[in-house]
């Protein structure tokens, strides 16, 4: 540690306002807000990667988590536009689209039987048909079918439409999602909590307060989730630090957020390919400026599907300890926008030879990051 202390202080190029915040991380007291904006303005590369991984490594030790899961996406139609979704198609253009019933949901499920996967992540569209007591019926039939199948489902984007829908309020939706079989939440659908951004690029979808509300009261039952900020198009500094504070003060709260997952915008094929994405930098200062400020949070994950796997490797180096699972290529929302995986699948095999390529230790967790297997020990 105080190698790592001398080495941030013995830099030449170190303001007073950058001593003061790595002086914090050091001493683990939290950075305010003005201290996350000035880092994204000034802060150099290796200044924060230094300070990321330090936070990392006192936090996670050398581990990188990823698990065995697969994806289910009932529909990618769509009630609502956001215009940097390339996977939606809109109601009246249905025949592009797909729209899975619970028993086709149910196949893709029973493929896996006899595979040691873990987790089944299911979100899509929001359409009328697929309801509050489509998603308990589902629940609850994968439930009967393999009961130790971890079931990370529904975003407070789809929550709050069902639940409006089925007129129940947000406790009494939860409750009933809870029992039918739902495990945790899935960080989607955060996009940017700025109200002005959000209604630019996701209006009309639940708002930030709803978004907040629904993990806050999912968290009050007991339960987890993740957490995502959509970054690098049309929002600002300041839109980043807010959204960052905003999780940082619910988690305060609750402690019910497992990780925080970046998702990098990318412009293919959506209504915003006119906004250039950022560069892989501006990525791995944005993993660590995360890591330095959500000090309540345990896990950084950079989902490889979206970032590519080279750059999932990089971020490990700046604050991330996770990169998600072996995907099993059951995801399109990613190759529809243009990301370079366009298969995303890999072998738990590649993603432990991906880890230990850059000197870290591979450690399959489960959803709620118990350890199934530390690569470590033989
Ligand atoms: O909310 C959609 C994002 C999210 C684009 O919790 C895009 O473990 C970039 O949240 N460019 C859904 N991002 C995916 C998600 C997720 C993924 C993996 C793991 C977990 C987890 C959660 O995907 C949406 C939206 O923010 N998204 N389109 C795009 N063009
Ligand atoms: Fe629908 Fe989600 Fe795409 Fe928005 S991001 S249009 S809510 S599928």
């Amino acid at each position: 540690m105080e190698n790592t202390q001398e080495l941030i202080f013995a830099s030449q190029a170190l303001s007073p306002e950058l001593k003061t915040i790595a002086t914090k991380v050091f001493n683990r007291e939290r950075i305010s807000f003005d201290e996350g904006l000035y880092l994204y303005k000034y802060a150099n590369l290796s200044y924060l990667g230094t300070l990321a991984n330090y936070i990392r490594e006192q936090k996670n030790s050398n581990y990188v988590f990823f698990n065995r899961n697969f994806h289910v996406e009932p529909t990618n139609i769509c009630v609502y536009t956001c215009s940097f979704c390339a996977y939606s198609r809109l109601i009246k253009q249905r025949e592009e689209g797909w729209e899975l019933s619970i028993e086709q949901m149910m196949d893709i499920i029973k493929k896996y039987d006899g595979q040691e996967v873990t987790e089944v992540h299911i979100t899509g569209g929001v359409i009328p048909k697929q309801d509050l007591a489509f998603y308990t019926t589902l629940f609850s039939e994968i439930k009967k079918h393999r009961p130790e199948l971890h079931v990370k489902a529904l975003t407070p984007v789809e929550c709050h439409y069902i639940f409006k829908k089925a007129k129940v309020t947000y406790a009494e939706g939860m409750k009933l999602l809870k029992e039918s079989g739902l495990d945790s939440m899935p960080g989607g659908g955060a996009e940017i909590f700025d109200k002005e951004i959000r209604d630019k690029i996701a209006g009309g979808k639940c708002s930030a307060e709803e978004w907040l509300s629904i993990h806050e009261i999912w968290h009050g039952l007991g339960m987890q989730s993740n957490a995502t900020m959509l970054y690098g198009h049309i929002e600002s500094f300041e839109n980043r630090v807010d959204h960052l504070e905003r999780l940082r003060q619910l988690q305060d709260k609750t402690k019910g957020f497992n990780a925080f997952i970046p998702l990098k915008f990318r412009n293919g094929n959506n209504d915003m390919s006119d906004v250039p994405e950022v560069s892989v930098i501006e990525d791995l200062r944005n993993y660590a400026i995360s890591r330095i400020y959500l000090d309540n949070f345990d896990h950084i994950k950079a989902y490889w599907a979206m970032i590519g796997r080279s750059t999932a490797q990089l971020s490990l180096n700046f604050g991330v300890d996770d990169i998600d699972g072996t995907i099993d290529d059951t995801t399109k929302i990613y190759s529809m926008a243009g990301a370079e995986e366009q298969t995303p699948k890999l072998t738990t095999q590649q993603l432990v030879d991906l880890i230990t390529q850059v000197k870290r230790t591979p450690v399959e967790r489960d959803t709620l990051y118990h350890i199934v297997k530390d690569y470590s020990v033989n």
